[in-house]
């Protein structure tokens, strides 16, 4: 099975809890805070797997969750950093957020992209310690890490494509010209999944070609094995359009090309603009003249290069190797593709507020005040001050006296009350 568009879910590490601790030792009555930090979340990372040339792994495994990082500990001990979990995908793999579909990064050449940041890890509270401030009895929780909803498709990174009719020779050329075995037979869809083949043609001179499924009339309608493989061929620079010049089943070549190009275009205008060789294929078993004129006359007509060729024989494949090689050294490198994902700017902090009074309590609202008022720690001298000092800094205070508050008064956030004692 050949597996080359998967969505998965990453989630990086939380960071560690900060610790709350003091020191105790021998003759010191009261110790200083001592509690350690905690440490970083894992963060997920995508690298490239060189060997690996599809995305099957991913039918098994879809959610991929680094760990967290542990909490501070007393005696200024930090929690340990979690490692970050490596994600290895094929090359040509693009990444794009699930929802809107868009390119997030592509792992193309540049082999490692960090899709999910670990959390920061809290501070203990031996941070906290100021000359004002002796006896901290609180610690900072760490951040959560980041999650995300992500769809791996892979475009395989080729200089060359083979497209064509099935059952024309495209697998066969490949096999002749470079180390790639790919299946091969005198029936219709015999290559079922993508491969590509080094060619070389000389000292230090070599390009890769890639095999596609055969196309059909009808392909872009899901007809044969669809035109979905086409994907494989989109960063290709040129495309070796691969057609029976011998009309082997009966079918005019010329015609054979026309319907594939019109695939082309229904899968992406672009792609079916990009430069193409014709190579007329089984010229062995014999061309008609007639044939022959005709594809002449398309390729001239359409200014393409075209070779006559057998590649089961090997007539005249290391010439069309030579020219390929040519051509596609004079054409702009393979595509890559640009980030257009941007991602959500988060809400800048909204420390809005309404405050109501009925029967002589003073109702506060706010999410951040809801929020804040769970983490306030009553029977905690610390924290209360600290409550009270956002309170006064975000106008809430003056708020309330201006709303007619005296001391003593109750105010209520989200259920819970408390006097008035500013
Ligand atoms: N006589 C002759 N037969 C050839 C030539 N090239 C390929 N064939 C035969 O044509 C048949 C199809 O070849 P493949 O290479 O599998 O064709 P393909 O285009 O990859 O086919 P699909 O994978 O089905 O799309 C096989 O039986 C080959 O042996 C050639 O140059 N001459
Ligand atoms: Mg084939």
């Amino acid at each position: 099975m050949f597996i080359d568009k998967v969505d998965i879910f990453v989630k990086a590490g939380k960071g560690g809890n900060g610790c709350v601790s003091f020191r105790r030792e021998k003759y010191v009555a009261k110790g200083g805070p001592d509690g350690g930090d905690g440490g970083n979340g894992g963060s997920v990372i995508f690298e490239i797997d060189e060997g690996e040339n599809t995305l099957l792994p991913f039918k098994y495994r879809r959610k991929f969750v680094a760990a967290n990082g542990g909490d501070g500990m007393p005696q200024k001990f930090h929690g340990k950093t979690a490692p970050d979990l490596i994600i290895k995908v094929p090359q040509g793999t693009l990444i794009k957020d699930k929802e809107s579909g868009k390119i997030v990064f592509d792992m193309g050449t540049d082999g490692r992209f960090v899709a999910a940041k670990g959390g920061i890890g809290g501070w203990g509270n031996v941070h906290f310690a100021t000359p004002t401030r002796q006896v901290p009895r609180f610690a900072k929780s760490g951040t959560e890490g980041q999650e995300r909803e992500l769809t791996l498709e892979l475009k395989m990174l080729a200089d060359v494509g083979l497209v064509g009719l099935p059952n024309v020779g495209k697998s066969t050329l490949l096999s002749m010209v470079s180390a790639a075995r790919p299946k091969i037979a005198d029936y219709h869809f015999t290559t079922l999944s993508p491969m590509l083949g080094v060619v070389s043609v000389g000292e230090g001179a070599s390009f890769v070609m890639a095999d596609i499924p055969g196309l059909i009339e009808g392909a872009s309608d899901g007809l044969g094995l669809g035109h979905d493989f086409l994907r494989h061929v989109d960063r290709c620079r040129l495309l070796v359009h691969v057609v029976d010049a011998s009309a082997s089943e009966g079918r005019d070549p010329v015609d054979d090309i026309e319907t594939v190009n019109l695939e082309l275009i229904k899968y992406s205008e672009e792609l079916s603009r990009r430069p193409q060789i014709i190579v007329a294929n089984k010229c062995d078993i014999g061309v008609t003249e007639e044939n022959k004129e005709a594809l002449e006359h398309y390729a001239e007509v359409n200014g393409v290069d075209l070779f006559f060729i057998s590649a089961a024989a090997r007539e005249n494949v290391d010439e069309l190797m030579k020219a390929i090689y040519k051509k596609v050294s004079a054409l702009p490198p393979i595509k890559s593709y640009e980030a257009d994902f941007v991602p959500e700017e988060p809400a800048a902090a909204d420390f809005s507020f309404e405050v109501t009074v009925e029967d002589g309590v003073y109702y506060l609202s706010g999410a951040w005040l809801e929020k804040l008022i769970s983490n306030v720690n009553f029977s905690d001298y610390e924290s209360v001050s600290f409550f009270q000092k956002v309170l006064r800094d975000k106008g809430v205070i003056k708020a309330l006296e201006d709303a007619g508050i005296e001391e003593d008064d109750t105010v209520d956030i989200s259920g819970v009350q408390f006097d008035f004692v500013f």
